[in-house]
């Protein structure tokens, strides 16, 4: 754990007289002055530097979210692994879904380097407590639907991941330049299924438009509110973890994803979509928030399914984690009494 002699943390102010105010000796001067510098010489953090207590705390809200996304993220497309047409796309697709549990514990580790247990992180997301990303409380209807995730849904975390490739803090960095090598694999895999089934039957044409009409709009609301509502772009942005706003992530998005809907043969479902010349950039249409904000907050049509599933993993693995710390407390002892 860090000493965080500037922190401004839970603790403090928790009684009714007015918010002590933090004071800053010449040591903790030189120890903001030392993390800011890093931050606007683009350098990285590291876990055994000095952060500010609002830093670690952004971070750890934001990794935990997004390792939690990961984990719940297996469940939609999970639900196809015994239903896939094929052996080859069975077997893609349990790569995969490995690959985002994968992914699940890069991030839970990236996290537990800022002093946040994975069991407090994993009762918060069992609890309710903790956000993971809206795209994952809604159904898979069809096959074509494991097309579209891999498409839209791992485009659109590939577009947000990216710059987080180059955030500040070393861990996440380094975590994320694996896991976007891994979801480029997905986006790719998701796409050329897509073309196979365009190239098919009618019924199966079909099946992609009716998937491409249920997932656009909720992906273009996975990269968050508007920037005007976003209460958490402004320090992300200062200390150097968000590179780009969520509305200019949401529209490099929709611009990329236009042509590769055309080469495919799909409508995107929005009819106020349209290059404009003048942006350099494509125009589209309002984004239901009132429909995120219901899912964000637990009300979406598989909330509640996706965390009795995730719960019930957990407890259903608690006798490996009981037989594996079992396992290496005897292997300690034994080890110490050979040592002895
Ligand atoms: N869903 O101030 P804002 C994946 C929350 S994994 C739910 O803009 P921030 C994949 C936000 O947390 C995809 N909640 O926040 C996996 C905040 O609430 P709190 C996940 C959302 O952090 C498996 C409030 O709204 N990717 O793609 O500046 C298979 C206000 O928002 C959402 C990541 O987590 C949402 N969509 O920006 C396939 C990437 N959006 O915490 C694919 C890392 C916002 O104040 N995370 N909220 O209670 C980020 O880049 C940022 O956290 C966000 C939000 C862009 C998501």
């Amino acid at each position: 754990m860090y000493t965080q002699s500037f922190s401004v943390g839970d603790g403090q102010g928790k009684s009714n007289g007015p918010k002590p105010v933090p004071v800053i000796s010449v040591d903790d001067a030189e120890k903001v002055a030392a993390f800011e510098q890093k931050i606007a010489d683009d350098g990285r953090i590291e876990p055994q530097d000095w952060m500010p207590e609002a830093y670690r705390k952004t971070l750890i809200r934001q990794i935990s979210q997004h390792a939690h996304s990961e984990i719940v993220g297996m469940l939609p497309e999970g639900n196809w692994i015994s239903r896939a047409p094929s052996l080859k796309r069975k077997a893609i697709l349990i790569a995969k879904v490995q690959d985002e549990g994968g992914h699940g514990l890069y991030l839970y580790s990236a996290a537990e380097t800022l002093g946040v247990s994975r069991d407090k992180m994993l009762d918060d997301l069992h609890t309710g407590r903790a956000k993971y990303s809206s795209i994952f409380n809604y159904p898979t209807l069809n096959w074509a639907d494991v097309g579209v995730i891999g498409w839209l849904v791992d485009g659109a975390a590939i577009m947000n991941q990216i710059p987080l490739c180059r955030c500040s803090y070393g861990p996440y960095a380094r975590a994320m330049i694996r896991v976007c090598k891994e979801e480029s694999f997905h986006q790719r895999q998701g796409y050329e299924s897509l073309l196979v089934m365009m190239r098919g039957t009618e019924e199966q044409r079909a099946m992609v438009q009716d998937a491409v009409n249920r997932w656009w709009w909720k992906c273009l609301a996975m990269f968050g509110p508007p920037d005007a509502d976003s209460p958490n772009s402004a320090i992300g942005m200062r200390y150097g973890i968000k590179r780009f706003s969520n509305d200019d992530l949401r529209q490099k998005f929709v611009d990329a994803t236009v042509p590769q809907a055309e080469i495919l043969g799909v409508t995107l479902p929005d009819p106020d979509l349209k290059w404009n010349e003048a942006r350099g950039h494509y125009d589209y249409g309002p984004i239901d928030w009132d429909e995120f904000w219901r899912t964000v907050n637990g009300d979406g049509p598989c909330n509640k399914e996706r965390l009795a599933t995730r719960v019930k993993a957990d407890r259903d693995g608690q006798w490996v984690r009981d037989a594996a710390l079992a396992h290496a407390r005897k292997r300690a002892a034994r080890e110490a009494k050979e040592a002895a």
